[in-house]
């Protein structure tokens, strides 16, 4: 008898370590050679942690990414290295927190690239293993030398970093140029009409959103009033192709067939496809069939537009038969802003919603709901489906992915934390540094520092607080998730620690 129980437990064993060896190099081909499984990231921008509603919304219905947070596993604690674009993107794709980069700021559309050619970055590494690389949708993190003319071959790019396919807009849906660019080419230019960029001054004779009111049909609140496209005021001044620029209202539908056509091109081989939707970023521009649908105004409808293209996105996984072999991620790039620059109602038809789901802040904020965001891991079949509370950022996804697919590389600020993304286990992160605007705050298990900072404690424009104060800041996120008791005097002992924490990381 116990001669069998042993035989019983020894084979329960190998049958583990096979299921976890197929697990971690991913599905055997009938040849016998492993292939790694596909990997996809699905990036908002700006969207909430409370603007899911498996993350609790009730007012905003999210049926497709709730597909993925019950089917997978969904972070609570999960982060962004920054509370703004440039600096989460930068991280997300090299591993390095981004204030290690003094450039890593919000860039304008005429920028140079963030990220250095010879800096590793999540494609090159999935690259040497075998994968088609791409991205498609907001790339944000600077294009060309800083003197680009964006009627040539536009590099470097997504392209000299590591994706073998790029289709993108190159900062933000609210900053010229406001064309869509495939491996360096601007699509549909026309010659004639080449494109002139300037985020100074403007272009002889051209209208813009401070000078012709009349031309315009999103009204601006604060910054946006240089160029007028389609209506809508942008941020810097553009003359110039014409045939090229794109449409807003089709833009979700544009990225998501672009999306779809990547993976039925490359279903044969592992792909890596960067997904980087422009939602619910301003300027908010839901398709026609999506204005109206939630109440919330414009920007409750873009995020019903995109949980709708996340659905389309996944079903064509699984019509193309490779949603089991595709490990996705889903999150967004900082937390979530109603006026941003644009009356378009988000703050006048808000209701009961509470985008940052309770939590202190927003976008550009130190405080909790800046960098605390959506954040979901889904493998169908492979990942158990559960909720995690191990504290994770997007910093980690390189040195993770790299475990996955057998690769030794690491980010420099990268933990390899595979079992906490598959939801084998819950340990994830000790500490963190988040940033926000070039300031920088550390976790460390429960606790929040915040140094001091001499900023205003508020940014009217966008009614959010910022997380500045002439007080350090020290909160105990176990008992005071919104960040309402500074401890900061209570607990110098802790506070101690946490500065000496800081400073070994940060260095100041
Ligand atoms: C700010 C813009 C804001 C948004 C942000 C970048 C103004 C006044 N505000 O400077 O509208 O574009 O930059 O957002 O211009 S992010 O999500 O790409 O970081
Ligand atoms: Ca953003």
């Amino acid at each position: 008898m116990k001669k069998k129980l042993f035989n019983y437990f020894l084979l329960t064993i190998i049958a583990c370590g096979l299921f976890s060896a197929c697990q971690r190099n991913g599905e055997k081909e009938e040849n016998g050679s492993t292939k790694n499984p596909n990997i996809v990231f699905i990036y908002m921008d700006d969207l909430g942690y409370g603007d899911v509603s498996a993350y609790g919304a009730i007012d905003l219905q999210t049926p497709n990414i709730d597909k993925l947070a019950n089917g997978g596993v969904r972070f609570i604690d999960g982060h962004s290295t920054s509370a703004t674009c440039t600096p989460s993107r930068y991280a997300l794709l090299t591993g390095v927190y981004p204030w290690r980069n003094k450039d890593a700021k919000i860039l304008p559309g005429t920028a140079p690239l963030l990220i250095g050619s010879d800096q590793l970055t999540v494609p090159k590494m999935l690259k040497e293993k075998g994968y088609h690389t791409g991205i498609v949708g907001k790339w944000h993190l600077g294009l060309g030398t800083g003197h680009t003319n964006w009627n040539k071959r536009v590099s470097p790019g997504p392209n000299e970093v590591g994706f073998d396919f790029s289709y993108i807009m190159a900062a933000t849906q609210d900053r010229v140029p406001t064309v869509y660019i495939e491996d360096g080419h601007v699509v549909n230019l026309d010659s004639n009409d080449p494109i002139e960029i300037d985020y100074k001054n403007n272009f002889k004779g051209e209208p813009t959103g401070k000078n012709n009111p009349e031309l315009i049909t999103m009204k601006w609140h604060h910054g946006h009033n240089n160029s007028i496209v389609n209506g809508i005021p942008r941020i810097g001044f553009m003359k110039g192709g014409e045939t090229a620029k794109w449409s807003d209202i089709d833009m979700a539908d544009h990225f998501l067939a672009k999306a779809k056509k990547y993976v039925i091109n490359h279903k044969e081989e592992p792909f890596f496809l960067y997904y980087a939707m422009q939602q619910p970023h301003v300027p908010r521009t839901p398709h026609p069939r999506f204005v109206g649908k939630t109440g919330l105004g414009a920007r409750g409808d873009v995020i019903a537009e995109a949980d709708w293209c996340i659905g389309e996105f996944i079903n064509t996984l699984e019509k193309e038969g490779i949603l089991e072999n595709t490990f996705i991620v889903f999150t967004s790039d900082n937390g979530p802003v109603l006026n941003d620059g644009y009356y378009d109602d988000a703050v006048e038809k808000l209701g009961n919603h509470t985008p940052n789901g309770g939590l202190r802040g927003g976008k550009y904020s130190l405080f909790e709901a800046g960098t605390r965001v959506p954040f979901i891991t889904y493998w169908k079949g492979k990942i158990e489906p559960q909720v995690s509370d191990a504290l994770v950022c997007q910093v980690d996804l390189l040195s993770s992915l790299a475990s996955l697919v057998g690769s030794d590389k690491k980010g420099q600020d990268s933990e390899a934390l595979l079992d906490v993304f598959t939801g084998k286990n819950k340990q994830g992160r000790d500490e963190l540094i988040i940033e926000a605007t070039t300031r920088t705050a550390l976790r460390k298990g429960k606790w929040l520092m915040i140094p001091q900072y001499n900023g205003s404690a508020k940014n009217k424009w966008v009614d959010i607080e910022l997380g500045n104060s002439k007080k350090y800041q020290l909160y105990d996120l176990n008992e005071d998730i919104a960040q309402q008791n500074n401890l900061a005097n209570k607990n110098p002992k802790k506070l101690n620690e946490m500065l000496s924490a800081f400073k070994a990381i940060y260095g100041k």
